[in-house]
């Protein structure tokens, strides 16, 4: 951690656009500039945490909200035939922003294991 505004941060402080789906006091989802899937959103905390290795017991609430809201965004998104979430997690897990988000892929079969 540097001590600079992460990129989510800079589009939640609406400093840099992004195409939102949804919204509300907690969270927010806005589309993947580099999508890997027809659909592929991102959901995001607002409140600053670093990763899912940041997370506390205190967080627990909000940790469900995220989640539920991949649900939600999914519904309104219409993949009813079934989507992937995703969180990658520190340098070997694949995080490349410092933002806590939940990806939400969809619109396509899904091949396991992920890369
Ligand atoms: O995923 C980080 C993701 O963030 C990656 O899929 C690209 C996406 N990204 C990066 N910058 C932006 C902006 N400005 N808008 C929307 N999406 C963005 P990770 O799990 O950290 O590898």
């Amino acid at each position: 951690m540097t001590g600079e505004k992460t990129i989510f941060k800079k589009i939640i402080d609406q400093e840099i656009p992004a195409e939102i789906i949804y919204e509300d006091e907690l969270c927010l989802a806005f589309k993947d500039v580099n999508p890997q899937a027809p659909t592929h959103v991102l959901v995001i905390p607002k409140r600053e945490i670093p990763s899912m290795a940041h997370l506390k017991s205190e967080d627990q609430e909000l940790v469900g909200h995220l989640i539920l809201t991949v649900g939600e965004v999914a519904k309104i998104l219409g993949l009813e035939n079934g989507y992937r979430m995703i969180v990658n997690t520190g340098t070997e897990g694949g995080q490349t922003v410092d933002h806590l988000h939940l990806h939400l892929l969809g619109g396509r079969a899904m091949s396991w294991p992920p890369g």
